[in-house]
């Protein structure tokens, strides 16, 4: 931790290769959110960075960047993987820093997920294949375009791995890029973006700092952009689509959620209590895919309930570059003052805290840090606000239910449709509710295991689109069909007005 009074870091927009000063000298200071001390300052935004940016982005991948040979840009992909990798441990300690987490997590699930996804797309890239439809005398066969420049705006729960998320499909299918990450969590980004400088070509990489109603707004309307892919609150993802819409831009969002973990009696309930508790506050329940709504069968809820409290007790919360701690800080005290005012709601809405709920007395120097509780609260009725809005916190409320049918009507009754987690040893069940879950990503007697080559996404309120895998690399290219009619010997001509 910077001690009090020292100088801050500047951190600058990344422009056709180097670290520029942005248009206007106007900075936001960025906070450690495990003591409060600010450690940075970043540009306040402006339409000038971005439109340079953006400009910068469309020549590059005129100059060549969109035609380069897909094996060279899968090798540069794994350049930039084997570079972060080497340099893991100070990625990890800036990801720590800017967002409170353990940094346990940070080297544990952020920086080798973001190496992983350079790795990962530089592989499926090279065995990526176009269908190719054949017919008598022609020959239908697709290809894929890039798109030109396209904006990544990510959110500061897991910078360095949505950023990377996004950044891998998108240069390995052609295109140039133009990052805005958080303003609360720029650090990651603004290392990459350095790592990046000595890999690829000037330009393929911009990056914009600021705040999303200047620097965010300005890159999605900004006309040199074709797509934009988003992660973050449902709210602004609406607010994106609408500001994207009128230029036809091509979206992918993925936004917020309100989870359920489903517990059947024929659970092993020790796993899925552990399973449930890890669903429900890593990260400090500020993932998209948090369980936030545990769901248990009525004829277990009183062991389940214990094994629970007791899981959720154990949990350490203190300082993030302590190996043993479990917990860290929530991003800002704004933050933490919206999840507060969701534990007041909680009491009111008829809650019950099972434990958990206040603001821990925390030694020098995290006083300072937005420090709360993990809090597990039953008796919210399943309509309640505290238990349909998506809180973002470390909260999760526990809800009985007699059956599968009403398992299935609470796990559904609420606007977003993003994960769920089932625990149960009835297969047939497992498959049943896999199919009926209104829900994008479904586990099954587990939690967040990610394949990178599967759909990740969600319906209702929690998203636009696939990402992942093949999917990835369709959002981030332009499917072209060649029609090619030819004479083939003895065979007619297909006649071009007849469907095959
Ligand atoms: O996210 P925002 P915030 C949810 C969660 C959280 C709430 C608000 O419930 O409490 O969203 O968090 C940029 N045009 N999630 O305010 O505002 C912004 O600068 C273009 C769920 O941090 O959605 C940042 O880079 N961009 C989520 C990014 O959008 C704009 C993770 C996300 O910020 C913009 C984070 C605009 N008008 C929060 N306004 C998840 N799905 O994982 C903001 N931005």
């Amino acid at each position: 931790m910077k001690p009090a009074g020292a100088a801050l870091q500047t951190l600058r927009p990344f422009l056709d290769g180097v670290f520029t000063d942005p248009a206007r000298d106007e900075w936001l200071q960025v906070q450690e959110p495990a003591c409060g001390r600010p450690w940075a300052r970043i540009p306040r935004g402006s339409e000038e960075d971005v439109r340079r940016a953006a400009a910068g982005a469309r020549r590059a991948f005129e100059e060549g960047w969109g035609r380069t040979a897909p094996g060279e840009r899968a090798d540069l992909l794994d350049q930039a993987a084997a570079a972060l990798e080497a340099r893991s441990e100070e990625f990890a300690r800036c990801e720590s820093r800017d967002t409170g987490k353990p940094l346990r997590l940070a080297r544990e699930l952020d920086i080798p997920r973001a190496v992983a996804n350079l790795r990962f797309f530089a592989g499926a890239l090279r065995h990526d294949e176009t269908p190719c439809h054949e017919s008598a005398g022609v020959l239908n066969y697709t290809s894929r375009r890039p798109l030109g420049p396209v904006a990544l705006i990510t959110p500061w729960n897991l910078p360095l791995y949505l950023l990377t998320w996004k950044l891998a499909p998108a240069l390995a299918m052609g295109n140039t890029v133009v990052a805005k990450p958080s303003e609360w969590t720029p650090g990651t980004a603004t290392l990459l973006a350095g790592l990046l400088a000595e890999i690829l070509p000037p330009g393929v990489f911009q990056m914009v700092h600021g705040l999303g109603e200047t620097a965010g707004r300005a890159l999605v309307r900004d006309p040199d952009i074709r797509a934009v892919s988003f992660t973050g609150g449902t709210a602004t993802g609406a607010e994106v689509a609408r500001s994207a819409a009128p230029a036809f831009k091509k979206l992918s969002l993925e936004l917020g959620g309100k989870n359920p973990t489903l517990v059947f009696a024929d659970a092993d309930l020790e796993e899925a209590a552990a399973g449930a508790v890890r669903a429900a506050f890593t990260n400090q329940g500020q993932i998209c895919l948090c369980g936030s709504r545990i769901l248990v069968e009525a004829s277990v809820l009183k062991p389940f309930r214990e094994a629970l409290v007791e899981r959720v007790r154990a949990l350490r919360l203190g300082d993030p570059a302590d190996p043993a701690t479990d917990l860290g800080a929530l991003i800002s005290a704004e933050h933490r003052d919206r999840v507060e005012s969701y534990l007041a709601l909680a009491r009111e809405e008829g809650g019950r805290f099972l434990t958990g709920g206040g603001r821990p007395p925390m030694p020098e120097p995290l006083a300072g840090g937005y420090w709360l509780e993990p809090a597990l609260v039953e008796g919210l009725p399943a309509a309640s606000r505290c238990a349909t809005e998506e809180i973002f916190g470390p909260v999760a409320s526990l809800h009985p239910f007699r059956d599968e049918a009403e398992a299935l009507r609470l796990a559904n009754g609420v606007r977003y449709g993003l994960c769920a987690s089932v625990w149960t040893r009835d297969l047939d069940r497992a498959h049943r509710l896999g199919h009926d879950l209104e829900a994008g990503m479904v586990w099954v007697n587990t939690w967040l295991l990610r394949d990178l080559r599967t759909p990740f996404g969600g319906v209702k309120d929690s998203g636009l689109g696939r990402e992942g895998g093949r999917w990835s690399l369709e959002f981030f290219s332009e499917a072209r069909n060649l029609c090619i009619r030819y004479c083939a010997g003895d065979v007619p001509a297909a006649q071009p007005s007849r469907p095959t």
